[in-house]
């Protein structure tokens, strides 16, 4: 008997559920969640103890990454294992067809108990699923509305946590305990608009955060970035995300979000008010004594939203810590696959910008790690090129259901196990559609390789961008149609189509065809 077993054996003791049944299946996932702001990726903005417990008793993927940069449409892609323009849910405009096969549904047929929790995001209700309590559409912040298996409630406080809560009381006291289950706990932070706990106000008032070196990038050479509504100069919103609304309304937003800003702090009871207040009341005043303008502006902006951004992160960390607390407490740990991700990367400045969509590195990158207890090495980094269409043929093996054919994705437990395969994919497919749309992101599809970018915006505009992400990592320099290119162009547009031909997403040929 190895060692392994032997642990799990005399865990097992004090708590039955531990070796008898196929492993759980925990799947934690963010909202807007960028790997700058987690501690196991990177250390300048915060330090993430507890998310980083989950790489650090498993794996951190290295190079992971989302196939379509939006929340529906990703979610969509993780439910199927399969591309958007498979799984049809191709923006956020869309209504998901529940009655497709998911992983969740395969799980239950397999029979696993099945749950999910926050945020949802695909209008039309959960299925495959015994239990489901998801926030409505996006959801706020503060004292959020739930639909609770059908039923709409609100749950008066702050969204971490009551998911968090729902969380828990599902696994202590509403599953069915003999049968293994899969949890998905979706929080709805730290999307737009970055409200924090009242608790976390004011966490990072003593830092400076260092603006990054292209936040004034001039988008030489870059059509599509030039034309983005997602600048934190232009388009964040003084009142709206930067939480300016003075009780004497004199501070007028730049955008046209001036009354969804005002109307977010109205939904706080009066209590969470007057913490609120406490804390942004002596800013709005230093802000309307300031009267900022240009650079000085732009940078304030900056300080802000990191601020806002961090302090959110902040609850996600700690819940993430309670749940893990909760897990071992009830000797669930050794039996349950753990991951953490986001629906997609994020801006924290790059560019200039807040928000996501493009294929550019900080967006279409996606923080992964899992806990797997029988890891081969804990701690683990694992460099291979991931994708988010990989999460459902992962569960479905390590719940020892077969893949379905149709499932475009590739399991992900060979390489938690420690394995090195050998035909391991050499690139990744990306699509993103949601334009016209807000941010005014164009349409786009493109490969990545190890070195490699090249994208494809087309619809209202048709150009293209290489980057070689050796020399460029933050992808400023745009070589495409440069001398000394040609041979790195014509084997990443072989490999596109080659992958749209692959995931049956042929656009390009067909573009070439026209
Ligand atoms: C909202 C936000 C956008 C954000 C989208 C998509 N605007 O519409 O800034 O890009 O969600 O985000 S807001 O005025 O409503 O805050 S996603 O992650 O859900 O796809
Ligand atoms: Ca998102």
């Amino acid at each position: 008997m190895g060692i392994t077993a032997v642990a799990a054996t005399s865990h097992a003791s004090t708590n039955k559920e531990a070796t008898k049944k196929p492993m759980n299946i925990l799947f934690i996932m963010s909202d807007d969640h960028s790997f700058q702001t987690i501690s196991a990726y990177d250390h300048r903005f915060i330090e993430t103890p507890n998310i980083d417990r989950i790489g650090n008793d498993g794996a951190v993927f290295t190079n992971s990454f989302v196939a379509n940069s939006i929340s529906g449409p990703s979610r969509a892609c993780m439910l199927t294992g399969k591309h958007s323009h498979k799984n049809g849910f191709i923006d956020n405009a869309h209504k998901f067809d529940g009655s497709q096969q998911t992983f969740p549904k395969l799980l239950q047929k397999a029979g696993y108990q099945t749950a999910v929790v926050g945020k949802w995001h695909l209008t039309s209700n959960p299925t495959g699923f015994d239990y489901w309590n998801i926030l409505i559409g996006q959801g706020d912040y503060y004292n959020p509305h739930f639909i609770d298996n059908g039923v709409k409630k609100q749950i008066h406080g702050y969204a971490t946590n009551i998911v968090t809560d729902l969380a828990i009381d599902w696994l202590g006291e509403k599953r069915d305990k003999s049968k293994p289950f899969c949890l998905l706990l979706h929080h709805k932070a730290p999307h737009r608009t970055w409200m924090p706990d009242t608790c976390d106000l004011g966490a990072f008032d003593d830092v400076k955060f260092p603006l990054p070196e292209n936040f004034y990038d001039k988008y030489l050479g870059r059509v599509a970035a030039s034309e983005q509504e997602m600048s934190i100069f232009k388009d964040m919103d003084i009142v709206y995300d930067l939480k300016m609304a003075d009780k004497e309304n004199e501070i007028h937003s730049n955008t046209s979000l001036e009354g969804w800003g005002r109307a977010l702090y109205s939904n706080l009871d009066s209590a969470q008010k007057a913490k609120w207040d406490a804390y942004y009341e002596p800013i709005i005043k230093d802000f309307k004594a300031r009267k900022l303008s240009g650079k000085e502006l732009a940078e304030w902006k900056y300080q802000r939203y990191m601020h806002d951004y961090l302090s959110v992160i902040r609850s996600v960390d700690r819940n993430i810590g309670r749940m893990l607390d909760y897990l071992k407490k009830e000797g669930l740990l050794d039996n349950t696959l753990i991951v953490y991700t986001s629906d997609q990367g994020f801006y924290m400045g790059e560019h200039g910008w807040f928000d996501k969509r493009f294929m550019y590195e900080e967006s279409f990158r996606t923080p992964l790690l899992m806990r797997y207890p029988s890891a081969a090495r804990k701690g683990a980094k694992i460099p291979q090129l991931v994708q988010n269409i990989d999460y459902a043929p992962t569960f479905l093996e390590l719940a020892g259901v077969k893949i379905p054919q149709d499932i475009q994705g590739v399991s992900l437990l060979p390489l938690l196990k420690g394995e090195k395969p050998k035909n391991w994919r050499k690139s990744l497919y990306y699509h993103f559609y949601e334009y016209p749309g807000e941010h005014a992101v164009k349409r786009h599809y493109g490969v990545r390789t190890e070195r490699y970018k090249l994208i494809h915006f087309y619809n209202d505009i048709d150009k293209w961008e290489l980057y070689d992400l050796k020399n460029d990592p933050h992808e400023m320099v745009n070589l495409y149609g440069t001398k000394g290119v040609e041979k790195i162009t014509a084997l990443l547009k072989k490999e596109l189509v080659k992958l749209q031909i692959q995931y049956d997403d042929p656009i390009e040929s067909l573009l070439i065809k026209k």
